[in-house]
């Protein structure tokens, strides 16, 4: 048996183990012993050139030697530039004409000398950085290279993390520890740790992050203020290299709180003045800096309803002072009333985003993109896709996700995210016909608008693996993965991921990502059923409280009683909801019928004894659901045992610790909900399986 070596985790997806000698090694070290690029190049190039050497000194156990483009040929080599950075280069991107921002092509070529050549021609330098990336991964995965022709571009102009990192070193939502930005209220000066993060975001595609959460407490207030500029603008340098820009998420109150003015109302000429000379000193010391993301007037942040403003004359307030600067303005629309009377029948969060913003449409400035969660009500693990993506046509749009698994495990319960993310982009919205995806909408591409992309919280901290669960990582990389190319498909990214964290071997990509592409359903199965929702410890997030969000003010309510559960959201005889969506989603939700299964307890309110699509009734899917998806994690230690002696014992071990720690929450979840179900409905389990009357 081969001995594997002792891996942490910390290299993730970027491991550049030596490649088994035989004809393929040889093949590539013969190709790949030259790197040649332009001597101009910026510091973007240089990181692309310094992966290159990292990924083929890794894989190959050689120093590639670097050559500048006029000597490098005549061998083989490896040719790496940008637009106008050498003739072979613009030669290969004339045949593209079309090729977008960000766009790259790598092709094997004979050079005129007659020797083999890879050529790496980014449209921009980022594109030849993602090209790098793109070419390593061939190598990792021992892809053949001789007819290489290999064309990519984004469609998303923004890929963007969100980090709810706090300057004291707390993340908002974060399981995998401390922040790798902050400590004791300042920056942590981890400077090779944020190196290699860049490393792992640039390797997917994302160019953009915002540093800090969208809470923004007293000290992070003042990050726009010169007390902590020159610190933010080292960050972002570190970030620069990897064709990464840096946002930061501002307090709506700031010229309050960190400006010593009375008001922070947005139509107020010093507090205009104030915003306008905060950014005109970031771009001084950033010129690349990206702009805001604000959390306004939704969960006790402030916002410019304190004033009787709207939302436009809040963010066009901030998009004026970004706007000479080329800055954008990120506005999330999670707004809804946090103090909600649970007597209250007649009010409904789900509806409140489309409420706010949609009469609002067409009113924003040009560099003003509206961030919109992928689901009505708070990442839960089943909600209907926001209608709000279908009701904005004149206004740039950006999806939000959260790889953080905050209602979805915490990173101790297996959850891939990226299937969920798929329904929620391959969605049609409807709005303007057939095919307006919400990957179309965000992207621009359904409206032609200039701006959009997508965006997610991240869920990386200082632990050593960087998710605390191992196989979380595939969460990071499958967003970014998506967010340059959402026609990817959940189990391509899943087995493309596990072949480069684990290594190439058939069983083992065809277990992990096997495992992988079940665990959404599986962690489903034993949680809140029919796309109910928020039956989870309140504040927490982990671990099952049926009641725990039933009287509360957060909006969050499943009406059990004694004959049945569900929201009525229908326009008939509920909150009417269901109007917010265009047709036929409207008709398709409304009916009782037709709504599917695993959305109906969202819409619908229905008896236990209610017969679903699958023929099953309500109150037996539930007992049958929780009971399957405890044994489905027993299932899943099995397979994880079967690949012992495939992947080293230490990410081995890991992971097994996390499948037992999901097997006390699953047993846990499994017996609260159905205990509560056999309580209120008095109707047993038509299997007897034991319940706790
Ligand atoms: O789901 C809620 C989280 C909050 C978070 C908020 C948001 C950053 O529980 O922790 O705050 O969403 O998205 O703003």
């Amino acid at each position: 048996m081969v001995l594997l070596e002792k891996e942490s985790g910390y290299e993730a997806w970027l491991r550049y183990k030596l490649l088994e000698e035989g004809a393929y090694a040889a093949r590539v070290r013969d190709w790949t012993g030259v790197l040649a690029a332009s001597a101009e190049g910026s510091e973007v190039l240089t990181a692309a050139v310094q992966e290159l050497e990292r990924g083929i000194g890794g894989m190959l156990g050689i120093r590639p030697v670097r050559a500048t483009l006029e000597n490098g040929t005549g061998r083989p080599h490896v040719e790496l530039g940008a637009a106008g950075q050498s003739p072979l280069i613009d030669s290969i991107l004339g045949d593209y004409p079309k090729l977008r921002e960000d766009g790259y092509v790598i092709r094997a070529v004979a050079d005129r000398e007659g020797g083999h050549c890879i050529a790496l021609a980014g449209s921009t330098e980022r594109g030849v950085l993602y090209a790098a990336f793109h070419f390593l991964r061939l190598l990792q995965m021992e892809t053949p290279l001789d007819s290489l022709e290999i064309v990519e571009d984004s469609a998303n102009k923004l890929r963007m993390i969100n980090q709810w990192d706090n300057m004291d070193g707390s993340i908002e939502r974060g399981y995998a520890g401390g922040s790798i930005f902050y400590k004791d209220g300042d920056f942590a000066g981890n400077r090779g740790r944020i190196t290699d993060y860049a490393r792992l975001l640039a390797s997917t595609g994302i160019n953009a992050i915002s540093i800090n959460n969208v809470n923004v407490h007293q000290t992070e207030t003042l990050l726009v203020t010169e007390a902590y500029l020159s610190r933010v603008a080292e960050t972002a340098g570190l970030f620069r290299p990897y064709g990464i820009r840096i946002f930061l998420s501002v307090n709506f109150a700031a010229p309050i709180g960190a400006g010593g003015l009375s008001t922070a109302d947005p139509l107020e000429e010093n507090v205009r003045r104030w915003w306008a000379d905060r950014t005109a000193d970031i771009y001084r010391t950033i010129p690349d800096f990206g702009g805001f993301l604000v959390k306004a007037d939704s969960e006790f942040q402030p916002g410019p309803f304190t004033y009787g403003r709207n939302h436009v004359d809040g963010a066009n307030m901030l998009a004026e002072a970004l706007q000479p600067h080329g800055g954008l303005l990120i506005w999330r629309c999670f707004v809804y009333d946090c103090l909600q009377d649970w007597r209250d029948r007649s009010t409904d969060r789900a509806k409140a985003a489309y409420e706010h913003y949609t009469p609002l449409d067409g009113q924003f400035h040009g560099n003003v993109i509206l961030q919109i969660k992928n689901g009505p009500m708070d990442f839960q693990v089943r909600e209907p896709v926001s209608p709000l993506f279908g009701g904005m046509s004149g206004t740039n749009l950006m999806l939000e996700v959260q790889i953080t698994q905050e209602y979805t495990g915490h990173d101790k319960d297996l959850f891939y995210l990226a299937p969920q993310w798929k329904r929620t982009i391959d969605f049609d919205t409807h709005a303007k016909g057939p095919g307006s995806t919400v990957g179309n909408m965000v992207s621009g591409e359904a409206y032609g608008r200039p701006l959009g992309g997508y965006a997610a919280v991240s869920n990386i901290g200082e632990d050593c693996n960087w998710t605390g669960h191992p196989l979380a990582q595939s969460n990071l990389y499958g967003f970014g993965r998506l967010a340059w190319n959402p026609r990817l498909s959940a189990e391509e990214i899943a087995r493309e991921w596990t072949a480069l964290t684990f290594g190439n071997g058939e069983r083992v990509m065809a277990t992990v990502s096997g495992m992988l592409m079940r665990s959404g359903r599986i962690y489903e199965n034993y949680t809140a059923p029919l796309g109910v929702g928020w039956m989870i410890t309140p504040a927490l997030h982990y671990g099952p409280s049926v009641d725990g969000y039933e009287y509360s003010k957060w909006g969050t309510y499943h009406f059990a009683d004694r004959n049945g559960l569900g929201v009525d959201r229908t326009a008939a005889t509920g909150t009417g909801y269901t109007r917010q969506y265009h047709s036929p989603h409207f008709e398709i939700y409304e009916s009782l019928q037709n709504c599917p299964d695993e959305l109906l307890l969202f819409f619908h309110h229905v008896p236990y004894t209610h017969v679903l699509q699958s023929g099953q009734t309500v109150i037996q899917h539930i007992y049958d659901t929780h009971f399957a998806g405890a044994e489905q994690v027993e299932e899943l230690i099995a397979e994880w045992n079967g690949l012992q002696g495939l992947i080293d014992e230490d990410r081995h071990a890991r992971v097994l610790d996390r499948l037992r720690l999901q097997t006390d929450n699953a047993v846990e979840w499994r017996d609260t909900v159905n205990t509560y179900f056999y309580r209120k409905s008095g109707i047993p389990d038509a299997q007897g399986r034991t319940l706790y009357g």
